[in-house]
């Protein structure tokens, strides 16, 4: 069967993201004749400071998150990274697989270090090859990720191919990503070149999926837009960043394309538009934190299914990660 892995990083709270771009899509390819494995990746958030409650907190609100969205611990794999050493292991024999001008290429690293990169970690930089052994270490071939991870999962398959060059064998399988939807680039609501970030310094930038509905409501309402009407098809937005953003926010909201939801709005103003969207968003997201709040109330319950899933997950990647260590030429 084909099998599906994908993470999200506790680096901060889930944001409506994380949600439209990665896990409702999670979500919806499970029980499709998938394997299903989604992962906590809390290795990847201390590229950058965390500070160990909120780290602990953040991996047991992902967690919720992913629950809460409809990811079922008995249909899919859920656990948190660093409880399988197998991801560190294999991101060591890919460190040495991946060459440094491949990974200084990499936009992220370059954005995310900004003009100070002397003085960001080696995991920062490193990062790439740990999100391909995540991968990898189950085999996986299809990734659901948003827009921006597209370059990590083409370094991903170069690195594949090269360790099969390398060691002359057909080891790793090539992984496609799966980058569908309507939204696979949420931005700002500050900034429309911008993406939607959980890390960004400003709250008003993005809908975290713990907001209520007045604070919703009221984001959506001071989100940037341009002065003019909406258009009546795709075409009409192009130049448009924000107000596609909220076009694009509520198509994938309502399980449509862009092109339907401008058969309806299109020509009416943002002053009319927006209480659509933020009572859509509201109607959407609210069961989700509501369920999310309840599951936060029981740490416990979230740390044993993590637990239990690490299990599982070390089942399958125990034994790739041994072959591949013979495949290398490690003594056991
Ligand atoms: N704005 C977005 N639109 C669509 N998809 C998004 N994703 C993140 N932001 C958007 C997708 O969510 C998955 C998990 O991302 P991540 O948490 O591992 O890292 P990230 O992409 O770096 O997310 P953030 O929110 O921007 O975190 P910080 O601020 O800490 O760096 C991925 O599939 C991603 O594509």
């Amino acid at each position: 069967t084909p099998r599906v892995f994908s993470g999200i990083k506790p680096s901060g709270g889930l944001t409506l993201g994380n949600y439209l771009g990665a896990i409702k899509r999670f979500v919806e390819m499970q029980g499709q004749g998938f394997e299903t494995i989604y992962c906590v990746v809390d290795l990847h958030a201390i590229t950058v400071w965390q500070d160990p409650d909120a780290l602990r907190r953040s991996t047991r609100e992902i967690a919720a998150g992913y629950i809460a969205s409809g990811i079922d611990p008995h249909k899919s794999i859920l656990f948190n990274q660093s409880q399988v050493a197998e991801h560190a292991q294999l991101a060591w024999i890919f460190n040495c697989v991946a060459r440094m001008g491949w990974m200084k290429r990499m936009t992220q690293f370059k954005d995310k270090a900004g003009k100070n990169a002397e003085n960001a970690s080696l995991g920062l930089f490193g990062y790439p090859a740990l999100m391909a052994a995540d991968i990898l270490a189950y085999h996986a071939t299809h990734v659901p990720v948003g827009e921006d991870q597209k370059q990590h999962l083409e370094l991903t398959r170069d690195i594949a191919t090269k360790f099969n060059h390398d060691f002359g064998i057909d080891f790793f399988p090539l992984t496609e990503p799966v980058i569908e939807g309507a939204a696979t680039r949420v931005m700002s609501l500050r900034d429309g070149s911008k993406k939607m970030s959980k890390s960004d310094a400003s709250d008003m930038s993005r809908i975290n999926m713990t907001d209520d509905a007045d604070t919703i409501a009221g984001k959506i309402r001071k989100a940037r837009t341009d002065p003019d009407a909406l258009p009546s098809e795709a075409k009409g937005l192009e130049d448009r960043p924000e107000a596609r953003n909220l076009v694009n926010i509520y198509a994938a909201l309502a399980d449509t394309d862009v092109d339907a939801v401008l058969r309806d709005v299109g020509g009416r103003q943002f002053s009319e538009f927006k209480p659509m969207l933020a009572e859509l968003a509201v109607a959407k997201l609210a069961p989700i934190s509501t369920e999310m709040a309840r599951l936060m109330q029981a740490p416990d319950e979230i740390d044993a299914i993590l637990r239990h899933g690490a299990e599982q997950a070390r089942a399958i990647s125990a034994p790739i990660l041994q072959r591949t260590y013979d495949i290398v030429g490690m003594v056991r």
